[in-house]
Formats: structure tokens, C-alpha cells, sequence
């Protein structure tokens, strides 16, 4: 038992959507990450004779964070600790194990896309025995304890050997080494025709995948070169390395930007995708077209059916708020619901769990199904090729005839990153204190038909959670929302996101910033967002 010094992971601030992000050196400081592990179990009634799954995206601290949890989990009683070689995991693979191996939840460890190293950052999570993220119940009692925490129990033992598969014993408690790779795999083959993939392959469609030095490597490599075929280095910066090799492994088309270029080149590949820090998240693009995440997401919902585990068609389709309208015209053809939920994964876990969805899908690039309880960049990526297997067209002829059938949601996301907290709370606070008065209003070229704070009731659980995002309908159709990110560790981020929806019979092929340019002149006169953050444009656009 280990008195804690005197540490506040959260800073009197609750967590937002992954967990809890720090700068690595926070991270580092004495009793810090076990401030938040000691937490954790006992904000889920202690770990006693209960079974965990613990691994990370390889991230600086990753393997040293592993030693400290295993001590602590096997002071605190645990009967077994299952975790990747090299402690090694993908965020969707760990979600995979958790479920397979009916363990009671597991330790993720993670910054996503936020950049690694002593300098950079860190982060850790909590899921529960479905696989998925905590929900707000958890996530808030481990705030709670964190505030009293007083002692945490460890061993003081050697380390265990994170490179040899098998079983170890740590006091009284097993540790499984476990190939990262393996399940993760088995699953992919059962969901997908591996057979017409590779068949596709063999033709001579090109793939490019950026692993982003991060952790898709292994597993994009084994499944798309080794198993289905593709050419040695289809799979690019397929090394996990400890800081990223020194990248921002994000995929949109900023931090993707080679592979970007490579598509719009006229010898690109046919087909390339790219995915983050932790494996949750896919970016998608076609020769010469970079799709919009939640246009992947409405086309994936249209044509999933013709993937082998997904024959009998979708009980009901998910989307976060701020994701665009896409998915909801399929689902309305379809027949069945469309949910719209707050930021982040941890909102879809009810709606899988019930069987009342089964896809779902964020605008930052995060689509999964019913088979994990975490968004999954490769199985978007599979599933894509089993679609185009099937189809045998290219993603263009696939998005335009998408586009005629469905009309096109154009569609951006505006960032304004590491802006003075202050600046940011004061210009949301500004408009949320006008919001009754808003509807009727101009704003630039355009008239404010409604204006509100996102609020989610969840028809599962009944709980409900409020200021979800700011967000403004326009007459005619177009909306905004606002809000600020919940995983960034510098000052605040400021994400705006731009809608417009243009009917089959109109204008399919504008480019997205001119489509939305009405949008965007019109958060710009109301917010003054500009003059207020002295920045005159956004830091990224997706
Ligand atoms: C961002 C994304 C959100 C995603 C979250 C975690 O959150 O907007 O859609 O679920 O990251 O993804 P925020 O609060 O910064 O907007 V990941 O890949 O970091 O686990
Ligand atoms: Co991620």
C-alpha cells in the first residue's frame, strides 16, 4: 500500500470523450498514472479474482505504463492480465479480446491521434466487459475517486517479459502474453470475403495503406499483404514506432497529405486508405477523390449487405451529432432508424448492445460495427474492398452514383487548434446566453432558422446528457455546430462543422469549401470567431 502524494490527474476537470490525455511527462510523474489506475478499479468494486485486457498503441511510456498496471492489478488481486506482445494493441483488437476472452474489461493505453513521445502525449482508458469505452457512470465515479484518493496498492517485482507469448506469473496473478494480431484477423476473415479481396488484388487493383508509424502496422501488413495478397510495401510507415516518426498520426488529408498527393497523382493506386495512433479511425480515398467520413459512413450503411457477415442488412444506423446527414437518407430508404448521439464512441455501445444498430460512424473518421464495441479503421478499410470486390467499379463511379441516388451532404469540418481556453469558453458562452433570440436572424447571406445545445437521451439507459454541442439551422436547409474538443492537451480547440445538403437533381460536383461557403460566411459573422482568435483561418480542414 503506497500513500499518494499529492496529484489530480483530472485537474478538477471531467474527462472527455477517450479517457484521460496528458502530456507524457505528466503522465511520468511519480504516482500519477496510478493516481488514475487505483481509481479505476476501484470504481468498478476492486479487481479481486477479476480478468483484465491491457495494451497500448506503442507510444513513448506504453511499455513502462504496462509494467506499472500489471504490479498494480496484481497487488490489487486480479486473476489474470491478458496483453499484447511488446504491449502492442490496437484500441479496436483490445476491444476484440476483451470480448472474446470474456474478461471483465481492460486498459487501453492511447493518445489516438495526438502525437507521441516524452514531449508529446499520453493517454489511458477504461473499458467495460462489452469491449467498449466506459460509460459517463464509470468515467464519472473514477473522477470522483480521483479527487480522494488517498493510498494505491502495488508489488514491487521485476518486470514481466512483454516480448515472450505465453504465461508469466506476477504475484499471484497470470499474465498472457498474446499476439496482437492473431484474433483481430479471424475476425476480419469471418465479417469479409477475404477470397473476392484477394481476387481483386490479384488483378491488379492497387492499395496504398499508410499505417502512420503507428499501430496498424503489424496488423495491416499481415492481413492486407501476407494473407490477402497484396504487393510487399502496399502497407507504408508499417513500423510502430515510439513518436510516431515524429508525425501527427491523424488521418485526414493534412497528416495523410503524401498519400493524398499520391491518389490525386496520375499513377496513383486505386484505392488508399490511412489510419491513427491507436487503429480506431480510417481515412478513405480513391483514385483522384478523398471521401468525407460521413459520406463512408452513409455508403458502407448502403452497401453492407454485400459483405459475408453482414448479409441479412442492418438493424439501424448511428451517427454522432455532428456527423453529416448522409447516413440518415440511407437509413430512411432502408427502413430502419438512424440515432443521432453525442461525440465520441462510448454513446454507441447501448445501441449495439440492445441490437438496435448495427453500424455507426463519426465525421472524424471513426467507423465500426456490432463486432467490437470500438470504432475500426481497418475493418473500414476491409469492408470498402469487399464492397468495390463485389461491385467491381472504382470509388468515384461508387460515390457519384451514391451522390444520384441519395442528393450529396457537402460537408467540411473547421479546426481552430490550441486557441486560449478562455477566448474559447467566452465565444461559445456568447452564443449559447443568445441562443433564445437567434431564430430569425441573419447571418451573412443566410437566415437562422433554429438554434440549440445538443442533448442526448439515451433510449436505452434513459440517462441523458446535456450541452452535446451548440448547433444553427439555417432557412433551407443548411446547418452548423460548434463545439470544443474533449481530447486535445494544449489550450482549447475550437471545431466548427459545415453542412449543406444539395438534392440528386443539382449540383453533385462543386468543390465542398465554395458548396459551403454561405455556411462558413455565416458562422464567421456571428461568432466574429476570426477577430476573437486572432486567426484568419482554420488550423485544419477536413
Ligand atoms: C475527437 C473526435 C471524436 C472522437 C474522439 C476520440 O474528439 O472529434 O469524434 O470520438 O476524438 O477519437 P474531440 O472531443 O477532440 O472532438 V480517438 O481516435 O482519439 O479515440
Ligand atoms: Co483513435
Amino acid at each position: 500500500m503506497i500513500s499518494v502524494k499529492s496529484c489530480d490527474p483530472f485537474e478538477g476537470q471531467k474527462p472527455g470523450t477517450s479517457g484521460l490525455r496528458k502530456k507524457t511527462r505528466v503522465f511520468m510523474q511519480p504516482d500519477y498514472l496510478e493516481t488514475f489506475v487505483q481509481s479505476t478499479f476501484d470504481a468498478i468494486g476492486g479487481l479481486a479474482g477479476k480478468r483484465l485486457v491491457v495494451g497500448g498503441d506503442g507510444r513513448y511510456f506504453n511499455r513502462d505504463a504496462i509494467q506499472t498496471i500489471l504490479r498494480m492489478a496484481a497487488a490489487n488481486g486480479a486473476a489474470e492480465v491478458i496483453v499484447g506482445q511488446g504491449g502492442l494493441l490496437s484500441t479496436p483488437a483490445a476491444s476484440n479480446l476483451i470480448r472474446k476472452n470474456k474478461t471483465d474489461g481492460g486498459l487501453i493505453l492511447s493518445a489516438s491521434h495526438n502525437p507521441g513521445g516524452i514531449d508529446a502525449d499520453f493517454g489511458i482508458k477504461y473499458n467495460i466487459s462489452n469491449g467498449g469505452p466506459a460509460p459517463e457512470g464509470i468515467t464519472d465515479a473514477i473522477f470522483e475517486n480521483t479527487k480522494s484518493i488517498r493510498e494505491y496498492k502495488t508489488l514491487t517485482t521485476a518486470d514481466i517479459d512483454l516480448g515472450a507469448i505465453g504465461q508469466q506469473t506476477l504475484g499471484d496473478m497470470t499474465v498472457t502474453v498474446v499476439d496482437p494480431v492473431v484474433d483481430y484477423a479471424q475476425l476480419m476473415g469471418q465479417l469479409f470475403s477475404f477470397e473476392k479481396i484477394k481476387a481483386l488484388l490479384a488483378g491488379g487493383f492497387a492499395v496504398r495503406f499508410d499505417a502512420m508509424h503507428a499501430v496498424t502496422g503489424p496488423y495491416a501488413t499481415y492481413i492486407l499483404e501476407d494473407l490477402l495478397g497484396a504487393p510487399k510495401g502496399t502497407v507504408i510507415n508499417g513500423v510502430p514506432s515510439e513518436d510516431f516518426g515524429k508525425g501527427h498520426p491523424d488521418p485526414n488529408p493534412i497528416w495523410a497529405k503524401p498519400l493524398v498527393d499520391e491518389v490525386m497523382s496520375d499513377n496513383g493506386p486505386d484505392f488508399a486508405a490511412a489510419s491513427d495512433g491507436d487503429g480506431d479511425r480510417n481515412m478513405i480515398l480513391g483514385k483522384g477523390i478523398y471521401v468525407t467520413p460521413s459520406d463512408s459512413l452513409a455508403v458502407l450503411a448502403a452497401n453492407i449487405h454485400l459483405a459475408p457477415g453482414y448479409t441479412s442488412g442492418l438493424a439501424g444506423i448511428a451517427r454522432s451529432m455532428p456527423t453529416s446527414r448522409a447516413a440518415d437518407e440511407v437509413a430512411k430508404s432502408l427502413g430502419v432508424q438512424c440515432y443521432e448521439t453525442p461525440t465520441g464512441w462510448k454513446f454507441f455501445g447501448n445501441l449495439l448492445d440492445d441490437g438496435r444498430v448495427t453500424i455507426c460512424g463519426e465525421e472524424s473518421a471513426g467507423t465500426g460495427s456490432d463486432h467490437v464495441r470500438e470504432k475500426d479503421g481497418l475493418w473500414a478499410v476491409l469492408l470498402w474492398l469487399n464492397i468495390l470486390a463485389e461491385r467491381q467499379t472504382s470509388v468515384t463511379d461508387i460515390m457519384n452514383s451514391h451522390w444520384q441516388a441519395f442528393g450529396r451532404h457537402y460537408y467540411s469540418r473547421h479546426d481552430y487548434e490550441a486557441i486560449d481556453s478562455e477566448i474559447a469558453n467566452t465565444l461559445m458562452a456568447d452564443i449559447v446566453a443568445q441562443l433564445d433570440s437567434l431564430s430569425g436572424t441573419k447571418a451573412a447571406r443566410l437566415t437562422i432558422a433554429d438554434a440549440n445545445q445538443f442533448a442526448y437521451d439515451d433510449p436505452v439507459d434513459g440517462s441523458i446528457s446535456r450541452n452535446q454541442g451548440l448547433r444553427l439551422f439555417f432557412e433551407g436547409g443548411a446547418r452548423a455546430v460548434l463545439r470544443l474538443s474533449g481530447t486535445g492537451t494544449e489550450g482549447a480547440t475550437l471545431r466548427v462543422y459545415l453542412e449543406r445538403f444539395e438534392a440528386p437533381n443539382g449540383d453533385l460536383n462543386m468543390d465542398p469549401q465554395a458548396a459551403l461557403k454561405d455556411v462558413i460566411d455565416a458562422v464567421a459573422d456571428l461568432t466574429q470567431l476570426q477577430t476573437r482568435t486572432g486567426r484568419n483561418a482554420p488550423d485544419v480542414i477536413t
